[in-house]
Formats: structure tokens, C-alpha cells, sequence
């Protein structure tokens, strides 16, 4: 494994001192350099002596005089001042002159090329990323895709978990609470389905109560992500919180609420009856009892991607239990052993510890990264800072131990250690992964704009690194589609570095300027619908306001259409992106209604829709909105 950093700063040309904050006196003395006035000072006038003193009288006053001023983060006080998003400071002249003569001068997020072309553009007009008629087009056709995918449900499969398009019937793969429903209702309460929302509501209304008596054995994480999720904030988007203010078609919004927390005290017993913080793996609804997976290991990932819903939970119920259990599973996780940040796939619950060796962002690791930021976004007024340490420190694990850089053509990618940070590094990365620039980028802004974030001087040289390497990777996971025939993603791409050739197949398209970056395994070949990209392309364009991740999606969409789309209604998964025409396979994944769909509407939307510093997405798309005071106590 390459030693020298594969992402470093020296991939990042910052270097404008447009927008550093410069002291007063500093401005004037380098306005004097700029006219000359150095080069002048031997033959000086007196008349330009006074000048001078002039000026000097002047930059004495602006620096002592009092002012607000916003908290900038860099230099010394970088680490302090990062939780400190959108404080003002109030300064005295004294101790500003103090600071200024005690400190070396602070350094400013200094800014790349494009990034000055950027924010030289003019000032941000509010909506305007939203104009045109193409993307009004554009988001209309991801509705009919969604329509399509629901009325296949609604005929063939209503109430099973998923729909088998191709045999048009079926299956209940999630434990038979409808899953498909749940997941479903959210996004069409966002698209302004209302008859969706009545067919997905009803139903809810109806059997989902004596399912979630009656049904056996279901996963925790997957019956969080999809069901509580997406009850959730399905009471949110129809009003709940306003007391009953309905928005949406449908049931009464606390029908949803009341489903959520039946479903959450069943839940429950997967961390209570464990003997340590960390849940067994499923739970059987009906007895109200939990056990562990076969081997008895829980995924890291699944054990720690259940705090913002049961948060939110307790948020709107006052009542603090499902907090409080599903905490203390990421505070125990904050006290165990970690390599650069980074944490191995599997835990135990009987013991408490990690379990292998095996790192990656990938399957089974994903989401545990994804929510140590977004359960610190929820709960700010919670200080929990520990979460926003274990992010920025597993981050900064990822760009030292898992990114390389693809031969022939230079793409990041994100590897795996299999045998830990001791082992050889493999150049495999999961579709999963693509999760990461959205969160990299999220994690920089805190959900405002790029520019804004610029213009508030907010972000540190780790928040610039860290959206750079957001906007390097969005990069390579959409040529993880562009590579193929078929132009979708496979399952696992590998990628080709210096000494490591893994072999495989190429993707097929041979016009793609990477297709002798990447392979891909006879085995990966298949492609699940799956919204990653999407959502990374979706949370880039919304902070970055870059139209090409809004043309990116719509590649991406036309692939799903021509290839997966089932003419009797719904969308199939592919056994193989490679090939043309690809054989479909016989299941569409709830998470194509939940998530895939949702982002790209959301992609080609208006940026006031479900704004990204107002609300914070489960990892199954679900949007809950973020808590600005703590109900929990
Ligand atoms: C979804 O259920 C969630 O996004 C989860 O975090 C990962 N897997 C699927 C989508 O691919």
C-alpha cells in the first residue's frame, strides 16, 4: 500500500486571498505595497509622509474600534471553533488589538481555481438553480417513474414487502410488514401523490397495527431504516407536528406516530435484552423477544444506524427511552478501539467489542460513518461532540488508509483493508460506498450551500479537503455507470492501481474514457436499483449548485428507464450491466420507491424543497426534520 497520501492538499490549489478576513492594518499596508509606496520611500515628500501617518491614524481606529463580528474558523482556533457553526462573536477593540499582535496571522480557507470561478459569479439569487422548464420536465418524468413503480406494486403485490415485476406477484423478504408501503409513502407525500398517499395511508391504517402484532422475526436495522423511518416522516410531512393540521391525503397523521411507536417498543427488546449496549440482530414482533444473527455477531453498520429514528422518536413522544437506548450503543462504540477512526464490519453483542479485521466503507460499514454526522446534525442542541470527533477522525482514517488513485486515468476510489491497516489494501469498492460524497459534503457545510459557506467564512481547510474529495468521488461513482453498456452501476467495481490488477470484465463501453480503470467480477455484475449515486449527486448539487451533477442524474435516470422499467408496471433489478440487452431480475427493492426515485426528484427540484439545513435524511431517504431544541430530558 502507496504510503504517500493518495488524496492530499496537494490535490487542492488553494491560493486567493479574495475572501481571507484580513486584519485592518494589514489591507492598508498592503494597499500602500500595491501603489508603490515601497518602492517611493526613499524619495518620500513630506507631503507624503503625512500621508502616511494619516493612514496609520486611520488603521488604528478601525482595529480598536468595537464591532460583531462572525467566529471564523482556521489557524489556531480551528478545532475549537469548528462546532461553532453560525456564532457570533463580540469583540473589544483592546483584545482584538491584543489578539492581533499576540497571534501569527490566522490562516484563510484559501480557495482552488474553480472554486474562485465559483464564488465570482454573482451573488446567489435564491432559486435560482430552479429555473427552467427542462428540469420542471425532467423532475415531472421521475414522477411518472414513480407512478409506474407504485401502480406495479399496487396490482401485483399489495401489502407483501416487494413486488416481483417479473412473475407479477409478491414477496415478503423484510418480515411482511409492507415494507414497499412504508417506504413508498414519504416520497409521495413529497411528489404530491395524493392518491398514492391514500392507497399507502389506508393501508397503513388497516393491517400495518396487526402486523406488527402478529409477524415473527424481522432485522432491527432494516425494520428501522424502511418502516420506522418511513412512519416517521411520513407523520412529519402530513402535518403531525402541527397538531393535526393535516397537509397530506390520508389517515389522521398520529395513525402514523402510533404505528411508529407499537413497531418501536418491539424493537426495543433487541437492546434490552442484550447484555451490553450493542442490540441483537432481530427481533421476533410477536413474542416481543430479540436474538442475535447466526455466529452471533451484529453488523457494525445495523447497530450503530438506528439513533436518528429513535431520536426522533422520543422527540415527538417526550418520552426518552428509545433514545436513550439506541445512544448508548455510538457511547460505548466512542470508547472502543478504532484504527485512524476507522472500525471493523462486525460486533459482538455478548461481548461488546469488535469482532475482525476486516475495514470498509462498504457493506456493513457504510451507514455507521453516515450517521456518527447526521446524529450530531439532529441533535445539536445536544452537544454531543464526541460524534462529530469519531466522524472527523474516521475521516481523516479514510483519505490516509482506503483512497487510491486508478491507473491508467487518475480516478479516487475508496478501497477496503480485509485483513486490517497491518494487511495488503484491496482496490474494491461497493456501489454502497457512493454514499460517502454526500456525506463528505453534508459534513463540510453542514447542509448550506458551498458559496454561503464561503461567504460566512465557515469552513476550515478540512471542510474544503473534505468536499473536494466529496466532488473527486461523485465523480468515480458515476463513471461506475458511465462504464458499462447499459450505463447503470454493477454491484462491486475494482479498481486497477500500480501493481494491482485485479481482472474481470471491463464495463462494455469502450468509448468511456475509464473503462481500463475499472473491472468488474463475473459475480458483481448485477445492479439493485440501488439510490447512492443519486443521493450523492442530489446533496453535491444542492451545497455545491454545480448543474452537472443535475445532468449526471439524468443519465442515470434514462438508463434505469430503458433498462429496467417492466411494462406491466414496476421496475426490475439487472443480473448483468455489462451486456446488452441485460436480463431483468425478478425484484424491485422498496429502496427504488423510498430513496432512488425520491432523490432524483429531488435532484432536478427546487433547492427550498426539504432543504438540507433544515432537515436530515435517514439512511433510507426518510426525512426528518432537525431538532433544534432537545425534548429528550
Ligand atoms: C438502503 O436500505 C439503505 O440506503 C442502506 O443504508 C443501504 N442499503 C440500501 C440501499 O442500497
Amino acid at each position: 500500500m502507496s504510503k504517500t497520501l493518495p488524496y492530499s492538499m496537494k490535490d487542492v490549489h488553494y491560493d486567493n486571498a479574495k475572501f481571507r478576513q484580513r486584519s485592518f492594518l494589514k489591507v492598508i499596508s498592503q494597499t500602500l505595497v500595491n501603489s508603490n509606496m515601497k518602492r517611493d520611500c526613499a524619495k518620500c515628500s513630506m507631503g507624503k509622509f503625512l500621508v502616511l501617518l494619516l493612514f496609520c491614524g486611520l488603521g488604528y481606529l478601525m482595529l480598536t474600534h468595537t464591532s460583531t463580528t462572525h467566529s471564523v474558523f482556521g489557524g489556531q482556533e480551528k478545532d475549537s471553533n469548528r462546532l461553532k457553526v453560525g456564532d457570533e462573536l463580540i469583540t473589544d477593540g483592546t483584545s482584538r488589538l491584543r489578539r492581533f499582535l499576540r497571534k501569527p496571522p490566522r490562516l484563510p480557507p484559501r480557495l482552488s481555481p474553480d472554486e474562485i470561478g465559483n464564488v465570482n459569479k454573482s451573488v446567489h439569487v435564491p432559486g435560482k438553480l430552479n429555473t427552467g422548464s427542462k428540469w420542471i420536465d425532467r423532475q415531472h418524468s421521475v414522477k411518472k417513474a414513480f407512478s409506474h413503480a407504485w401502480s406495479g406494486y399496487k396490482n401485483h403485490a399489495m401489502g407483501f414487502d416487494e413486488l416481483m415485476p417479473l412473475s407479477q406477484r409478491g414477496m415478503d423478504g423484510l418480515g411482511g410488514l409492507g415494507a414497499t408501503v412504508v417506504d413508498a409513502l414519504d416520497t409521495a407525500m413529497i411528489m404530491g401523490l395524493d392518491e398514492v398517499v391514500s392507497e399507502a395511508g389506508s393501508w397503513v391504517e388497516t393491517h400495518l397495527p396487526e402486523r406488527i402484532n402478529q409477524k415473527g422475526q424481522v432485522n432491527l436495522f432494516e425494520t428501522t431504516i424502511r418502516i420506522l423511518g418511513g412512519l416517521l416522516s411520513a407523520y412529519h410531512l402530513s402535518g403531525g407536528e402541527q397538531g393535526g393540521n393535516q397537509t397530506h391525503k390520508g389517515p389522521e397523521p398520529i395513525i402514523y406516530l402510533e404505528n411508529a411507536r407499537s413497531l418501536a417498543d418491539r424493537l426495543l427488546t433487541a437492546f434490552t435484552s442484550s447484555p451490553t449496549a450493542i442490540p441483537f440482530s432481530d427481533v421476533i414482533l410477536r413474542d416481543q423477544s430479540a436474538q442475535p444473527a447466526p455466529g452471533g455477531l451484529s453488523s457494525t453498520s445495523e447497530v450503530s444506524t438506528l439513533q436518528l429514528e429513535f431520536n426522533y422518536l422520543s422527540f415527538l413522544t417526550g418520552d426518552s427511552k428509545y433514545s436513550m437506548e439506541s445512544m448508548k450503543v455510538l457511547e460505548h462504540m466512542k470508547t472502543l478501539p478504532k484504527v485512524k477512526g476507522l472500525v471493523p464490519i462486525y460486533i459482538s453483542p455478548q461481548s461488546g467489542e469488535f469482532s475482525g479485521d476486516t475495514i470498509r466503507l462498504g457493506s456493513r460499514g457504510d451507514s455507521y460513518y453516515e450517521y456518527l454526522i447526521k446524529v450530531w446534525l439532529q441533535n445539536k442542541a445536544s452537544n454531543w461532540t464526541y460524534l462529530y470527533e469519531m466522524y472527523d477522525e474516521a475521516m481523516k482514517g479514510v483519505k490516509h488508509l482506503l483512497v487510491q488513485k486508478s491507473i491508467p486515468n487518475g480516478l479516487l476510489f475508496v478501497g477496503e483493508l480485509p485483513y486490517g491497516p497491518k494487511g495488503s489494501f484491496s482496490p474494491k469498492m461497493d456501489h454502497l460506498v457512493c454514499f460517502l460524497p454526500g456525506t463528505l459534503a453534508l459534513g463540510a457545510t453542514k447542509g448550506i450551500t458551498k458559496e454561503e459557506a464561503i461567504k460566512r467564512n465557515l469552513l476550515t481547510l478540512e471542510d474544503l479537503e473534505n468536499l473536494k474529495l466529496a466532488e473527486d468521488l461523485v465523480k468515480t461513482c458515476f463513471e461506475m455507470y458511465s462504464v458499462t453498456s447499459t450505463g447503470l452501476a454493477p454491484e462491486i467495481a475494482y479498481f486497477n492501481i500500480e501493481g494491482n490488477s485485479e481482472g474481470g470484465l471491463d464495463g462494455g463501453n469502450k468509448s468511456s474514457e475509464y473503462v481500463n480503470d475499472i473491472s468488474i467480477k463475473y459475480a458483481d455484475r448485477h445492479n439493485l436499483l440501488r439510490p447512492e449515486t443519486v443521493e450523492s449527486l442530489f446533496v453535491l448539487y444542492r451545497i455545491t449548485e454545480d448543474p452537472k451533477y443535475r445532468e449526471w442524474g439524468w443519465e442515470i435516470f434514462e438508463a434505469f428507464e430503458k433498462y429496467t422499467k417492466v411494462d406491466s408496471g414496476g421496475y426490475s433489478s439487472l443480473d448483468d450491466v455489462t451486456v446488452i440487452p441485460p436480463h431483468k431480475r425478478d425484484k424491485m427493492e422498496t429502496f427504488f420507491l423510498g430513496e432512488t426515485l425520491k432523490y432524483l426528484y429531488l435532484l432536478f427540484g427546487d433547492s427550498s424543497l426539504i432543504p438540507l439545513d433544515e432537515f436530515v435524511f435517514n439512511t433510507e431517504a426518510h426525512p426528518f426534520p432537525i431538532q433544534r431544541t432537545n425534548k429528550r430530558e
